[in-house]
């Protein structure tokens, strides 16, 4: 089997009213979503995704200038795009935009390497689980008030989750401290819950908000300082009970090690496409393992969730709802809120392409 074409498509899926964070205000999601065509019929679907419409074109691009490292690839042997990408990427450099279009490719790649031989990119792998711990983290955003923050998690535990996550990030930390009291007191002790500050305090700020938070039993602290600061990050770690879960913002799985050789988080969550795909996600997930550290993901809920079912030091899942519209299917929980790895082929989520039509960018 060889590959012979790669499509693009680009999609936009608004958020009304916007979606606030401490970091941005999120008023779309646009994703390049990318198909591997192959002689024999076969197709194999990725994609990657940028917030508010910024710089789609460049990645798309990106995407675009990377399809002849996979034509006529046989993607038994797709382990060779990367090492292929390396050399190509290497004047441009390996993160940012770059890593971006590797990871569009890549994960086309496992999709297509699942469906070819009939197997879920779980079992695949080899799969440690076949559920997997997961958090809802598509509500609880700074834009809800109390009583919405209330209904918000009530919706949540109707659905059938058992953990989700809230945002922090009002101007005086009493305000997130009485946000965060008031979803604990609608969920009750027994309901994991996360809390993540987008990176907006300082170091000591960090571990005032800290202590103040760990009343409230939380699951996590998420990224209490800018990504940079590795050494920032173990001293709030050092000086809270709460675990710190940290690592969406790091790209590729350089950049977590080193955050492992700076102790920097007890949780480490990984970000498909800033790893740079399947192949680059599965190392980090090698070294937390290595080093004792529970791996979670950081969005791309469908394709995490076969990922990370392969961990054995498999923590949470995020569950993100934003591109269910683009596969028209939603992961499924059993009855303890786990989520569920399919026996489809390939991720096991497929792009509804009447939804693509209908999404299509019309920039
Ligand atoms: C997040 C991710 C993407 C956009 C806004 C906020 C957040 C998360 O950090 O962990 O989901
Ligand atoms: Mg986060």
């Amino acid at each position: 089997m060889k590959i012979v074409r790669l499509r693009t498509d680009v999609v936009h899926l608004p958020f009304t009213p916007p979606i606030v964070a401490a970091i941005f205000a999120l008023h779309s999601i646009d994703c390049v979503l990318a198909t591997l065509e192959t002689d024999q019929g076969v197709t194999g679907e990725g994609l990657i995704l940028t917030v508010n419409g910024r710089r789609l074109s460049v990645l798309h691009e990106m995407v675009r200038s990377l399809e002849p490292l996979v034509l006529g690839l046989d993607p038994r042997r797709g382990g060779s795009l990367t090492a292929r990408a390396w050399k190509d990427l290497n004047f441009i450099g390996y993160e940012g935009v770059s890593i971006l279009g590797l990871a569009a490719l890549d994960t086309a790649l496992w999709d297509l390497r699942g469906k070819a031989a009939g197997l879920n990119v779980a079992h695949l792998l080899g799969a440690a689980h076949d559920r997997v711990r997961t958090y809802a983290s598509g509500g609880l955003w700074l834009g809800s008030t109390i009583e919405e923050l209330q209904q918000e998690a009530a919706g949540f535990l109707a659905q059938g989750f058992r953990a989700m996550k809230i945002r922090l990030g009002k101007p005086d930390p009493a305000e997130d401290i009485a946000r965060v009291r008031a979803v604990r007191q609608a969920i009750g002790p027994e309901v994991a819950l996360m809390a993540d500050a987008n990176q907006q305090l300082f170091v000591p700020q960090a571990i005032r908000l800290g202590r103040m938070l760990e009343a409230f039993d939380l699951t996590w602290f998420e990224e209490p300082v800018i990504c940079h600061d590795h050494a920032g990050e173990a001293a709030v770690a050092a000086a809270l009970d709460t675990p710190l879960a940290s690592g969406e913002t790091v790209w590729t799985h350089r950049g977590v090690k080193r955050m492992l050789d700076a102790h920097a988080a007890d949780v480490i969550m990984p970000d498909l496409q800033r790893m740079g795909g399947a192949t680059e996600f599965l190392k980090p997930g090698h070294l937390c393992e290595a080093a004792n550290v529970p791996l979670s993901t950081h969005l791309f809920t469908e394709m995490s969730l076969p990922l990370l079912a392969s961990a054995a030091n498999a923590h949470y899942l995020e569950h993100m709802p934003w591109l269910e519209p683009i596969y028209g299917q939603a992961v499924r929980l059993d009855e303890h809120g786990m989520a569920l790895v399919c026996d489809a082929p390939g991720w096991g989520f497929s792009f509804d392409q009447e939804a693509v039509r209908r999404l299509r960018h019309k920039g």
